[in-house]
């Protein structure tokens, strides 16, 4: 396309010599252009330092992303929120950047009015809800696990190569380049997905099996979280089996601790499970969830050999089931699932009860001579044990009469003293003094 000084303006300026150029596909563009990936995914739950990113099927044209086509709206209501909306140079992906950080735990819905590619196809107008957690994420996403493992020797050569991340990764920052595994320095091809909750990155090969006893790298980069952090490159190798066979065959469960079924077992005791073969470290389905009465526990999965450890972050409740469920893949992908189940023991309380309060309270001064005194304790008391022979008020050293009752929880004592006018009231200054230490204990 050429322009020539015949082009004026109305004053008669001629035009300079001016050339564009563009090339033309050889083929047609019918297609409309399409979003093939978003970030924040949808429903989640991201840092107030987030920002949309969105990608494109093809290039943009780069009068569709502006403020008015590209917006981002709070669920507490008022105008779009503050941000800068930008297609990048490549025309290939938008980001609307907000000008300050969002609101905590607030509710945010992105949309994308409309748009169209250089054909002047139009793509579908699309927008999708995320929400703030309470502050910005500045924490990179970072590699959980990776298999198979770095310096893994007669790795099948139908094995999957996963890496598991430790939080969502932005999907729009996976590209062809970001996940690759290569073979002397040459990439293997294939394509990478990024499993359903955003942490497990798997590379899918155009041909099924690698090639017997060769080594392999596998290199990630790139990869950032929906705040834009970008994690740490990853590069580890591993080696293949001198059998061009398939492994076609699910790992078996050959020991567990604490054994399926067994009693009193301890309240911290991890739980170990060893298989015939290595498994998958899986991030997305941590292999080993551990729960009671329908509650995951929490706590660390860590690997070592062809075992996996669940080590709690607490106690288990006492006297309980402990319920396992075991569900982990072999290196080639191939699944099995087990039940299992423990009793923990019923625990032994040797934590004697104390006085947690006692009213009048110790050392006051001017309490009416009939006060009644009550005293809460840490714990229920045995009811046995409750009587005028165990507690006792004493005025000096003389025992006054009174009553001695227990609440029905057990924790609470309540000491009426009788309104007998005989010595026990005789103090004419009505001043009696309670101090704990007259309390006269068991035994
Ligand atoms: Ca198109
Ligand atoms: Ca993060
Ligand atoms: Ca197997």
């Amino acid at each position: 396309m050429t322009l020539t000084p015949q082009v004026t303006d109305l004053a008669g300026n001629a035009i300079a010599n001016t050339v564009f150029a563009f090339t033309t596909s050889t083929t047609p563009d019918l297609a409309p252009p399409t979003i093939v990936a978003s970030s924040p995914p949808y429903n989640a739950v991201v840092g107030t330092n987030a920002r949309v990113r969105l990608v494109f099927s093809e290039k943009i044209s780069p009068l569709a992303i502006n403020n008015s086509t590209f917006h981002l709206h709070s669920s507490n209501g008022g105008g779009p929120v503050a941000a800068t909306a930008a297609l990048s140079p490549d025309g290939l992906s938008a980001t609307l950047t907000p000008q300050n950080p969002l609101i905590p735990f607030t509710q945010y819905s992105w949309s994308l009015d409309s748009f169209s590619d250089l054909s002047g196809h139009d793509g579908s107008g699309t927008s999708a809800y995320f929400y703030t957690s309470g502050g910005p994420d500045t924490a990179a996403p970072a590699v959980y696990s990776v298999s198979p493992l770095n310096g893994m020797t007669g790795v099948p050569v139908n094995a999957v190569v996963v890496v598991t991340l430790t939080e969502q990764v932005d999907l729009t920052s996976i590209t062809g380049n970001t996940f690759r595994l290569l073979q002397g320095g040459a990439p293997v091809p294939g394509v990478t997905t990024l499993s359903y909750d955003q942490k497990t990155l798997t590379f899918s090969r155009s041909t099924l099996a690698l090639a017997p006893s060769t080594t392999y790298t596998i290199q990630l980069s790139g990869y950032s979280d929906n705040s834009g952090n970008i994690g740490a490159p990853l590069s580890t190798t591993f080696t293949t089996s001198a059998s061009a066979a398939l492994d076609t065959t699910k790992p078996t469960l050959i020991s567990i601790s604490p054994a399926d079924g067994s009693t009193g077992v301890g309240l911290t005791t991890p739980v170990v499970v060893t298989f015939d073969e290595p498994v998958r470290l899986d991030s997305s389905n941590s292999g080993l969830g551990v729960s009671v009465a329908g509650v995951t526990l929490s706590g660390a999965v860590s690997m070592s050999g062809n075992a996996l450890t669940f080590t709690p972050d607490g106690a288990y409740p006492p006297n309980s089931n402990i319920f396992i469920f075991i569900s982990v893949a072999d290196l080639a992908g191939n699944y099995s699932s087990y039940s299992k189940s423990f009793r923990t023991v019923a625990t032994v309380d040797s934590t004697a009860p104390v006085v947690t309060s006692v009213t009048p309270t110790d050392g006051s001064t001017a309490q009416s001579p009939s006060a009644t005194v009550v005293l809460t304790f840490s714990k229920p008391l045995n009811p046995n044990t409750i009587n005028t022979n165990t507690i006792a008020l004493l005025n000096g050293s003389a025992r006054l009469n009174a009553s001695v009752s227990r609440s029905a929880d057990g924790r609470t004592v309540t000491i009426s003293p009788y309104s007998n006018p005989g010595r026990n009231h005789s103090d004419s200054r009505g001043d009696q003094r309670c101090h704990r230490s007259g309390w006269k204990s068991p035994g």
